[in-house]
């Protein structure tokens, strides 16, 4: 199953025909860029590519009202005057003679893109479109919209699929009032939008882009607002609300289709968004959604105005698409203090809605309308005319995205004899008899009861983490004697031989020693359902759960706010995931914890499994090779106990690990 890329350069021939500073930056060559640059990494040509089609009036009208609808048909035969007038009634865009065809193009691309993955054809894809969508509304045009690609998307799929749940992320910088309106009273839609708001200075400077602005009736909570009120956002803020708001919501949302509506100016460089988040955080962001709806993601361009980022950002989301390990996320330094206001005001403002954020601090109404009108006093800043900030904002320099290759070997695999190696894997073992002295110092340190096929294995698991860090693998799977000992001598090797970070995530009860772990080579992180005797440290974190892993709801979450933030903020070059016999972890949540963990490490994980969990091995294999995990179904409450176990930690954790705060 493939990743579908649907472009048409028709879409590029429309442009600007009189003076307009608000709408200069919307220009054809946003399209030229990113098309051009996903051929020129040879991205283009591993996706599926799937034609365009023109949206019908039917599509069309699934969102927009007919008066609307009439008035844009004739925008082909204005003139230029006539044109000039028509745009005046709304706000920051423009219309030209081939911009209806071209809207329908945009629009008859989202749809074709939802067909192709509704049908599984393909598992995902992009469609690269102009114009874009999310600010148009049911009978205006408005922010370079036309029709709203998304929203009608969303629509369609309901009516012509029957989908129960969408997930519509709106990761561009601007808020998709569009998109809001459509769905605002609709609990079947879930509507995610961050967007640089500054208590309301910034377009479209709506009072109910806010965060407090939650959805309508039975829609109530199925919409969420992230408001950015300074500019120059980074990595970590982008990454806190994912972590601590978008993932543990739409988790338990369980949505059948995830829509992106994907612009690209809340990256670095842009001059709308002045954020300063980097081209490979889009790499994480659509890993981080891909193992939602069995992976059945859909992103559709929407904003982007300086070329250079955007199609910088387009590749790294292909990459992610096409299942190429994401690139090590660095320096995550945590959120800024108004990102930290941002995501406090947001869940407390959702807490009454999502039961992964019932423990979320309650914020008194009386504080939430000081941080909601915080306007103009505190933040008269120093103006700099626009010229000015045009140059500085063009001079932003940013390193260059490193290049993303698969290893030769996606998924190796080290089983005990006459276990069958699974499709697509690669079987290894040792090319040679093991080195005399590896397999000394293996007895001496690990090899108490001293076993030639122990020897063999683990000289194997030493020899595949050296193929892993020179990049010849990526991944891998082993079935061994003890894990314990396979854990202990993997992570040692690594970290001394070949001075790593280790992210080691041990499942399940069974007793895993550790040692060593306070000189921040490892970070052990342990869920079990037994109280641990383990003490708590920066490098060392039991995470005890009441039902251990056999709860889904409480594990994910767990996962979500504490696992990932820490692995994150940690960024170990290999992950070693350990399940201990009996962890009562089911295969669904297994693959999730896989799947989510190979953002880590340029997904170089290493799964380390007792011999016997044979049923395991498919599974395992399937999530290390890129197939998305099943869906977990909709998430009811966690057990009280673990959120709270969870929420604790957190607050014990959050002085050494900044990614786990959530207040200021
Ligand atoms: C799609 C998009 C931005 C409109 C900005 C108007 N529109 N000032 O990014
Ligand atoms: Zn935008």
């Amino acid at each position: 199953m493939g990743t579908a890329l649907i472009y048409d350069e028709e879409m590029t021939r429309y442009k600007l025909l009189w003076v307009d500073p608000a709408c200069k930056i919307e220009v054809p060559e946003r399209l030229v860029v990113s098309y051009g640059a996903l051929v020129e990494n040879g991205l283009a040509d591993r996706c599926v590519s799937i034609p365009v089609r023109e949206a019908t009036d039917a599509d069309i009208l699934l969102v927009h009202s007919e008066e609307y609808l009439e008035a844009v048909k004739k925008t082909p035969y204005m003139t230029l005057e006539e044109l000039k007038e028509f745009t005046l009634q709304y706000g920051d865009v423009y219309f030209h003679p081939n911009i209806y065809h071209c809207a329908k193009l945009a629009l008859g691309a989202t749809l074709q893109l939802v067909d192709n993955v509704m049908t599984g054809k393909v598992r995902n894809g992009l469609a690269l479109v102009r114009p874009p969508g999310h600010h148009s509304m049911r009978s205006a045009a408005s922010g370079f919209c036309i029709f709203n690609n998304v929203a009608i998307a969303a629509q369609y799929v309901k009516q012509k699929y029957g989908v129960k749940r969408v997930l519509i992320v709106d990761w561009d910088i601007h808020h998709g009032q569009g998109v809001q309106y459509s769905f605002e009273d609709d609990p079947s839609v879930l509507y995610f939008s961050w967007h640089r708001y500054e208590h309301q200075k910034f377009w479209p400077n709506l009072r109910e882009s806010d965060f407090d602005v939650v959805g309508k009736e039975k829609g109530a909570g199925s919409t969420i607002n992230v408001p950015w009120n300074k500019v120059k956002m980074q990595n970590s803020d982008y990454l806190s609300i994912f972590f601590h708001v978008l993932l543990p919501v739409a988790y338990e949302f369980s949505p059948d289709l995830v829509l992106v509506c994907a612009g690209f100016d809340s990256a670095i460089g842009d001059p709308e968004g002045e954020m300063c988040a980097t081209p490979d955080i889009f790499a994480h962001l659509t890993h981080l959604l891909m193992n939602l709806a069995g992976g059945k993601l859909c992103a559709v361009l929407e904003g982007g105005y300086n070329l250079k980022s955007l199609a910088q950002s387009v590749c790294q989301t292909v990459h992610s698409l096409l299942g190429d390990p994401a690139p090590r996320p660095a320096n995550l330094e945590g959120p800024c203090n108004s990102a930290l206001e941002s995501l406090q005001c947001v869940r407390s403002a959702h807490r009454k809605y999502w039961s992964c954020l019932k423990h979320a601090a309650d914020l008194p109404t009386s504080d939430i309308s000081t941080k909601r009108i915080k306007l103009a006093e505190d933040e008269e800043e120093e103006k700099l005319d626009e010229v000015e900030k045009e140059k500085l904002i063009a001079a932003m320099v940013w390193p260059q995205p490193v290049k993303r290759v698969t290893p030769p070997t996606r998924t190796a695999v080290v089983l005990p004899d006459g276990v069958a190696c699974p499709d697509r894997c690669k079987h290894f073992s040792l090319s040679e008899d093991p080195d005399p002295l590896v397999v000394q110092k293996l007895r001496e340190n690990f090899i108490k009861d001293a076993d030639d096929k122990d020897a063999v294995t683990l000289s194997s698991l030493i020899a595949l983490v050296d193929k892993m860090e020179k990049n010849e693998i990526c991944s891998g799977l082993a079935l061994v004697r003890d894990v314990s000992m396979a854990m202990r001598c993997v992570a040692q090797h690594a970290t001394t031989a070949l001075s790593n970070r280790v992210l080691v995530v041990c499942v399940g009860d069974g007793i895993v020693p550790h040692r060593g772990t306070d000189d921040g080579k490892t970070l052990v992180v342990h869920f079990s359902s037994k109280e641990s005797e383990e003490q708590e440290c920066k490098y060392l974190i039991p995470v005890c759960l009441k039902k251990g892993c056999s709860d889904a709801s409480g594990f994910i979450q767990a996962v979500l706010g504490l696992l990932l933030p820490l692995g994150y903020e940690y960024d170990p070059s290999l992950v070693l995931l350990v399940q201990t016999p009996g962890s009562g972890i089911c295969d669904s949540v297994w693959q999730q914890l896989t799947g989510l963990l190979q953002g880590l490490a340029q997904g170089h994980i290493l799964v380390l499994m007792q011999e016997d969990e044979r049923t395991c091995i498919d599974p395992t294999c399937s999530s290390l090779l890129g197939d998305a995990a099943p869906s977990l179904g909709q998430l009811h409450a966690a057990p009280p106990e673990d959120v709270e176990a969870v929420e604790n930690l957190r607050q014990r954790l959050k002085a050494d690990w900044k990614l786990l705060q959530t207040t200021e």
